[in-house]
């Protein structure tokens, strides 16, 4: 038979997963498929390749990126460890349990460049558009070359998506924001909380942007800080200087107004409002449609387009854990493109993904989040010969960083945890992460002793 072809679109954590997935089956002596995977950004890594651009890129496309400066991660790094690549096997040393972004795009690119991935890839190269033909039973994508501006198409037997879905900003409109005098973004494109110093901020949202870049905003010296929510406030106590209050109602030039009667003052709105999944190179039919949430609808163990199963979503969760799930997607992904897994029916998968739904339906506190994706991961791990991990000591890691969080926002990135693959514990920073102002890696990798060498910022 002749060599099965494999489309991957998308080279962020979740594609580079499922490149890691063959190969470590290619390790194991099977002959690797035909595959080729697609990333329009210049480099590999997804969100966690930084830009300063906002909007467009370098070729005009719609700007992937989404992080910004001064990241730092915002669950412990044990919660998200490779089982096949450790932090050690990486760092050599122990590091903190919260690294900034520059270090876990470094700890990404390390497994990745112990192969020949890159010989996988095309960069610059945009998925245009996608369409299957029952006939032949392939998908034909469409391609941008967007170096040399030349379209062309490709033919491949199953086709990956792994685009992400943290890029597509979700942009409400409230009753006169448009002569709202100062700036007015969204998450997408803060990149940074330096412009923001000194100002009275307003952030709409309540979840992980809102925290984040709120914290962040207060840490680099915002005069004020106010996170305003639809459903439900974070509320914890937070320092001075932040508060939560309902949702605006509307804005008068640079006032706004809140349902709970308060009128405010503002410089800058940034919305922190989510993001939509959003495929623009997908037909109707092929196309996931979903919320952010812990199990999109349509997805046979959250990975296997129900109608057509060829057609394969990775990282398409909301998320608690992040690169090992990805990973044990990829496992089962693989395998079933290798004919070493086989699929139910039909109407046997619509059956385990309502109980799944179900479920889903039923979660109300982050604990029981946590423990759904747990399961869900657990229940990956049984299909694949992905390594397996201590699942339940993970969600008590999580369930930990959750506490730590609502005790002391400002100082939950100070503690430690025990990896789960190799059994070491966390080294505390050098710094706390309050004083820490410089996120580079040369900085974070200094040893505690060089420390008085590091000059004053
Ligand atoms: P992405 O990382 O988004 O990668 C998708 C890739 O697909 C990109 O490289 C993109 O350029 C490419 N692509 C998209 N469309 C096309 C196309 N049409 N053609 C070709 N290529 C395409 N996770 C954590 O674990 N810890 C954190 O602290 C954390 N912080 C975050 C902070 C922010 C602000 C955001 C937005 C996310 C954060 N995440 C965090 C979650 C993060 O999204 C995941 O860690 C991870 O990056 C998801 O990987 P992915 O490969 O699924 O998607
Ligand atoms: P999330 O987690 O999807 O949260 C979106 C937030 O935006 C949530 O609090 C929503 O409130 C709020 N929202 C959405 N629409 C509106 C409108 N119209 N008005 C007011 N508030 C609204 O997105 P995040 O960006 O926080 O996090 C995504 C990822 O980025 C995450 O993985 C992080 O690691 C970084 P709701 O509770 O639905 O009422």
């Amino acid at each position: 038979m002749k060599n099965k072809r494999i489309g991957i679109i998308g080279a962020g954590p979740s594609g580079l997963a499922q490149i890691r997935a063959f190969e470590a089956l290619q390790n194991q002596g099977y002959a690797m498929p035909e595959i080729i995977c697609f990333e329009k950004q210049d480099n590999w890594g997804g969100m966690w390749n930084y830009t300063w651009r906002t909007g467009v890129g370098k070729y005009g496309e719609p700007l992937h990126g989404s992080m910004y400066k001064y990241l730092w991660s915002n669950g412990p790094k044990e919660c998200l460890e490779f089982s096949d690549y450790s932090f050690d096997e990486h760092f050599k040393k122990p590091i903190s349990s919260y690294p900034p972004r520059p270090v876990l795009f470094d700890y990404i690119q390390g497994r990745i460049k112990k192969s020949n991935a890159r010989e996988y890839i095309r960069f610059n190269t945009t998925a245009r558009w996608v369409s299957f033909d029952e006939d032949t039973q392939k998908f034909t994508v469409i391609l941008d070359d967007l170096k040399i501006d030349k379209t062309y198409s490709e033919e491949f037997d199953f086709l990956v998506v792994a685009s992400g879905h943290f890029s597509t900003p979700n942009m409400p409109y409230f009753k006169g924001i448009e002569n709202f005098p100062g700036t007015v973004i969204h998450a997408h494109d803060f990149r940074g909380a330096d412009q923001f110093k000194d100002l009275n901020i307003l952030l709409i949202g309540s979840s992980y942007s809102a925290e984040d870049i709120g914290v962040q905003c207060y840490k680099h010296g915002a005069k004020s800080v106010t996170l305003s929510y639809r459903s439900n406030p974070i509320g914890i106590e937070w320092p001075d200087g932040i508060k939560e209050l309902p949702l605006v109602t509307h804005f008068e030039g640079d006032k706004a107004y809140f349902k709970d009667g308060t009128t405010e003052q503002y410089d800058a709105v940034i919305m922190c409002t989510g993001y939509k999944h959003k495929f623009p190179f997908l037909p109707d039919e092929l196309r996931l449609k979903t919320k952010n949430n812990l199990y999109p609808d349509n997805l046979y163990k959250g990975i296997f387009f129900n109608d057509l199963p060829q057609l394969i979503y990775l990282g398409m969760q909301d998320q608690y854990y992040t690169f090992n799930m990805f990973d044990t997607q990829a496992w089962v992904a693989r395998d079933f493109m290798m004919d070493r897994l086989q699929l139910p029916s039909p109407a046997e998968r619509r059956i385990d993904m309502d109980k799944w739904l179900e479920r889903n339906d039923q979660l109300q506190t982050s604990h029981e989040n946590v423990d759904f994706q747990t399961d869900y991961i657990k229940d990956l791990l049984s299909m694949s010969d992905y390594p397996h991990f201590n699942l339940d000591e993970v969600a008590r890691m999580f369930k930990e960083w959750l506490q730590d969080k609502e005790d002391d926002i400002l100082t939950y990135r100070d503690k430690t945890f025990r990896s789960v693959v190799t059994g070491t514990m966390a080294k505390p920073h050098h710094t706390d992460w309050m004083d820490e102002l410089d996120d580079t890696k040369e900085r974070y990798l200094f040893e505690a002793e060089e420390e008085e060498m590091i000059p004053e910022k």
